[in-house]
């Protein structure tokens, strides 16, 4: 790998073996809710096993793609990468700290699940090593801002790339979500794990927490976006429909992401239902920005099944290059994603939340928007990247081909399937389907078909794991091919979109407003507080 990528590069390899891992942990999670024994089941290995799995994919494999990925899109759009040297500060100090939580989790002391609420409490070395995995990644937005600004300076008055446009507010989502986040952490976790206080409020902590949770999602998606936007029109031979577009939405995502965290909260006390209503509109506003993309990039990939002169109303869709691995991986993934919206506009209706709050509909959910629209991106994404930044072929070409078609396929039956037991009364984050008798017979058939799915998933998994090593350690030295990133049909302008400085200050103030008033009502309540428990 030549010298400027390695940072890049360094970053990702250890996303692709963290989702390796945490794959294999799905596995085992899957065969377990269906009852196919294995050796050493147990409840603890299962609850181990599914925070290791939240951990590592959610937190551990997404944060260091994002990373690897924000460093390509600011040394292939802005010519440079102000700060190598602390790029890799942030990356030892976020390896580290992934390291030590995944030490705690896998030694059964932090049995917590990635979203960690407490009263169930970790072990201190847990909470600090995930402040550490953000605070790196605080120091690599830190990177990417300076970069930005250095470029702005020998650039007055030009747009802003697109996609450092979007990376920027990537960015400025995280920094406005990890508030929440280290209030909740430094101010309470920390302390109570160290025996510095005894007790914790566990409805305060939850807000800070969906504070943060929701926006994290965002956080994940518009690293997505950006490669639909400004990779996916030119490998499919056209153009982006509109550079504008594109803009808006990133805009909009800055304005909406943060102030819905209450609806991952319908269901607790002490909120009232006028602020629930509130993040409730909040979120279906945020549905837009999203349809827009839809239509943005469908579009876009009419224009260039026209270019390639179909003439149809539906026959440029064949002119698509489905056989390219990462046209195919984002294609799937979009598709993916028509289902995940679906689901997620049930999720965020006040009273249709009730159906599905914590079954096993939520796990058929985000396997379908987090586990394949954004996972898949980010697999396509390296095969993109990788002979570019390695200057080596791409392993195994056959192999990944068919990957994101395989991934696509187990997807269906397993997100399927805990669709429809979520809707029987599953519920989420259960050691077996069926321990409960009569209940359990509804719910045990679906859950073999899910492990059925959850096999052909751990395939794909394995497929695209040995291709990214085997291509990184043993690819055939090439010269590297260039990056190329779409032109859209008109070009940019610069505009009201690109000035991020306001937009965050908007941004604070909803924030302020849809979370001000709620926390403090909290805070005067009287509070008990509670002692930890730890499962095991
Ligand atoms: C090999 C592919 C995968 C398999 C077989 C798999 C399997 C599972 C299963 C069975 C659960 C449910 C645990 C339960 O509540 O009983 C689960 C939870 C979860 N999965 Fe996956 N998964 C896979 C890929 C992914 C990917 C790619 C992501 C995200 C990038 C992901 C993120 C999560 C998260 C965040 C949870 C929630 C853990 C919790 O409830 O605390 N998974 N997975
Ligand atoms: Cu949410």
């Amino acid at each position: 790998m030549s010298g400027r990528y390695s940072l890049a590069g360094t970053n990702i390899a250890v996303a692709v073996a963290a989702f390796g891992v945490a794959s294999a942990a799905g596995l085992l999670q899957a065969l377990s809710l269906a009852d196919i024994h294995f050796p050493y089941r147990s409840e603890s290995l299962y609850y181990i096993s599914v925070t290791a799995h939240g951990v590592l994919m959610a937190l551990v494999f997404t944060t260091f793609f994002i990373m690897g990925l924000g460093y390509i899109l600011v040394q292939e759009n802005l010519g440079r990468v102000a700060g190598r040297g602390l790029g890799w500060l942030a990356f030892w100090l976020a390896g580290f700290g992934s390291v030590a939580a995944a030490i705690t989790i896998l030694r059964g002391q932090s049995t917590v699940l990635y979203t960690f609420y407490p009263p169930l409490q970790a072990h201190p070395l847990f909470y600090m090593g995930a402040t550490l995995l953000v605070v790196g990644s605080w120091i690599w937005g830190g990177i990417v801002i300076a970069s930005y600004r250095s470029w702005r300076s020998e650039h007055p008055g030009e747009p802003i790339p697109l996609p450092i446009h979007g990376l920027l507010a990537t960015i400025i989502i995280w920094y406005l979500a990890t508030v929440g986040l280290a209030i909740e952490v430094l101010g309470m976790l920390i302390p109570w794990s160290l025996h510095w206080v005894k007790t914790i409020d566990p409805l305060v902590a939850r807000t800070y927490f969906w504070w943060f949770g929701h926006p994290l999602v965002y956080f994940w998606l518009l690293p997505a976006y950006v490669m639909w936007y400004t990779v996916l029109p030119s490998t499919a031979g056209g153009k982006l429909f509109s550079d504008t577009l594109g803009r808006v939405v990133f805009v909009m995502f800055v304005l909406l992401s943060v102030p819905v965290g209450f609806h991952h909260q319908f269901a607790d006390p002490g909120i009232s239902v006028g602020w629930k209503l509130t993040h409730t509109v909040l979120t279906y506003s945020v549905v837009y920005p999203s349809l827009v993309t839809a239509f943005t990039i469908v579009a876009s990939l009419e224009v260039a099944g026209r270019m390639k002169g179909a003439t149809g109303l539906f026959n440029w869709i064949g002119r698509l290059p489905w056989s390219d691995p990462f046209f195919a991986s984002v294609a799937l993934a979009m598709i993916a994603f028509i289902f995940g919206g679906f689901g997620g506009a049930i999720n965020a209706a006040y009273a249709m939340n009730s159906m599905v709050h914590n079954t096993a509909w939520i796990q058929g959910h985000f396997h379908v928007t987090l586990g394949t629209t954004v996972a898949m991106t980010f697999m396509g994404a390296t095969y993109w990247l990788l002979p570019r930044i390695s200057g080596r072929e791409l392993r195994f070409v056959a192999l990944a081909r068919v990957q994101p078609y395989l991934w696509f396929a187990g997807m269906v039956l397993f997100s399927t399937s805990y669709h429809i037991a979520g809707l029987r009364g599953l519920p989420r984050r259960v050691y077996s389907a069926s321990l409960t008798g009569d209940y359990g017979a509804r719910w045990h058939s679906l859950a073999v078909i899910a492990a059925a799915g959850a096999v052909v998933l751990f395939t794909s998994a394995i497929f695209y794991v040995t291709i990214a090593a085997a291509t990184w350690l043993a690819g055939r030295r090439i010269e590297a091919p260039a990056f190329e990133f779409a032109s859209s049909l008109r070009p940019a302008v610069p505009s009201i979109w690109d000035r991020f400085g306001m937009w965050t200050s908007v941004a604070v103030v909803m924030i302020l407003a849809a979370y001000g008033y709620p926390l403090i009502r909290l805070l005067s309540h009287h509070r008990y507080g509670s002692l930890p428990y730890q499962p095991f």
